[in-house]
């Protein structure tokens, strides 16, 4: 695929990755596009459409859940590191040997001791060592994925983990008497070997409760999805979520009851838990209707400017942005003391129509000497199924100029 057509590090003995050096050796398969993502954190970025998505959901768990003490139940991590080491991201997840997510076909590698993380569950095990009970986290993954329209190799993860004490899982029920969480039974379809089948069910049904939530919450009430039965190393039993989207089913998370395992290994053998993840680039895509994932890398301010809302529940309707290429070209004028900016918008748009894209304020100079002050604009030309010729943008310009002398009263330099 086209990975193979990158450069790599080559040249270099070592690299330089968040002010750490890493010695390069026979494991190192990431490339100079890859490290390129990692100071974007897209997801941690004001307006952007991923961080709006990630502030719904966490914005449903503060909202659903808060503590006697009125904090919010699950602590949020957005800002942990993407280099993890082959135990974070597999080891500790228990990941066998052979799992092919190990490959380095699939996982970029910095070197033999470390790695781009391929999923943000890497985590779990420290957030849990370090006494949390109930936590979100976020953030970029990598992977070496196809690229198309839903895949990229970098894309961003909501996790989520919970684990429930005996008393707090069973505090709901009428006559808890009998209900334990461990038993020494067998593993089966339905229940891992020390989860009891009542522990194992209402772990289930608060899991699928939450997503659900989540799910309606984002897409409506009406939305149409489905459970299927699944494998992950770190979950039994496991589902992907898929929800109905332009007639087909699309993949949306993976969740299921977390392996005993994990939470002995990590000093939380008395309780029992959920964990799920979240794809958050496919769920802001569905969301705006953004027809290509790599839209979200864009710097394009055509398709910022669309989602610079502070409050994340603001409804937005995208509007999609030409694949045609565009020009620019800037205006300089003395205006006079009534002229308003707005006004030589309504003038450009009425001049240029469809072939305006944007029109912008880039600089105001004052003449100290002459007490004039004057305006530059930079006007974007593009239409939506098109190309606009040097000569089309030269003819709008110059009437643009010549009207707003005309009718603005304003004197172009
Ligand atoms: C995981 O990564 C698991 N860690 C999720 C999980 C967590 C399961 C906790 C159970 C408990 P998966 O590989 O299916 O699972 O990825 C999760 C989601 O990430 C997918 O549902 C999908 O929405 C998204 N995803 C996966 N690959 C890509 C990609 N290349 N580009 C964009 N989104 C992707
Ligand atoms: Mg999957």
């Amino acid at each position: 695929p086209s990975h193979t057509t990158d450069t790599r590090f080559n040249n270099y003995s070592e690299i330089e990755l968040f002010n750490q050096k890493y010695p390069i050796d026979s494991c190192t398969n990431i490339t100079p596009r890859i490290t390129s993502k990692l100071n974007k954190q897209l997801h941690n970025k004001r307006g952007h459409p991923l961080f709006l998505t990630r502030q719904r959901i966490q914005n449903y768990f503060y909202n659903n859940f808060i503590k006697s003490s009125g904090n919010p139940l699950f602590a949020v991590f957005d800002n942990i590191s993407p280099i993890v080491t082959p135990y974070q991201n597999f080891d500790s997840l228990l990941f066998p040997h052979d799992h092919p997510g190990r490959l380095a076909t699939d996982t970029y590698y910095i070197n033999s001791k470390h790695l781009l993380r391929s999923h943000i569950t890497a985590h779990d095990e420290e957030l849990i060592k370090m006494g949390f009970n109930a936590f979100l986290s976020v953030g970029d993954v990598f992977r070496r994925d196809e690229i198309d329209f839903s895949h990229y190799p970098a894309f961003h993860q909501l996790d989520g983990l919970r684990l429930f004490s005996e008393q707090e899982l069973f505090h709901g029920i009428k006559d808890p008497t009998g209900l334990k969480l461990f038993e020494n039974g067998n593993r089966t379809n339905d229940k891992q070997d020390k989860h009891t089948v009542d522990a194992s069910k209402l772990v289930e049904f608060d899991l699928k409760h939450v997503l659900v939530g989540i799910t309606q919450k984002l897409f409506g009430k009406d939305i149409k999805y489905r459970w299927v039965d699944c494998y992950f190393p770190f979950t039994h039993p496991s589902w992907e979520l898929e929800i109905f989207y332009e007639n087909e089913w699309m993949e949306v998370l993976g969740c299921g009851v977390l392996e005993q395992a994990i939470a002995i290994n990590a000093g939380a053998g008395n309780k029992v838990g959920w964990a799920f993840g979240i794809g958050l680039d496919r769920l802001a895509m569905i969301q705006y209707h953004i027809p290509d994932i790599r839209l979200l890398w864009s710097e394009d301010r055509r398709f910022l400017d669309q989602f610079n809302v502070d409050n994340p529940e603001t409804k937005i309707v995208y509007k999609p942005i030409s694949k045609y290429m565009c020009r620019q070209t800037d205006i300089s004028f003395w205006i006079t003391d009534s002229f308003v900016s707005s006004d030589f918008y309504d003038l450009v748009r009425s001049v240029g129509g469809d072939n305006i894209e944007r029109v912008a304020l880039i600089d105001i100079y004052s003449d100290v000497k002459t007490a004039r002050t004057s305006h530059c604009y930079t006007i974007t030309f593009q239409h939506m199924e098109r190309v606009i010729s040097v000569e089309e943008v030269k003819e709008i310009h110059n009437h643009i100029a010549l009207l707003a002398e005309q009718q603005l009263g304003v004197q172009i330099r």
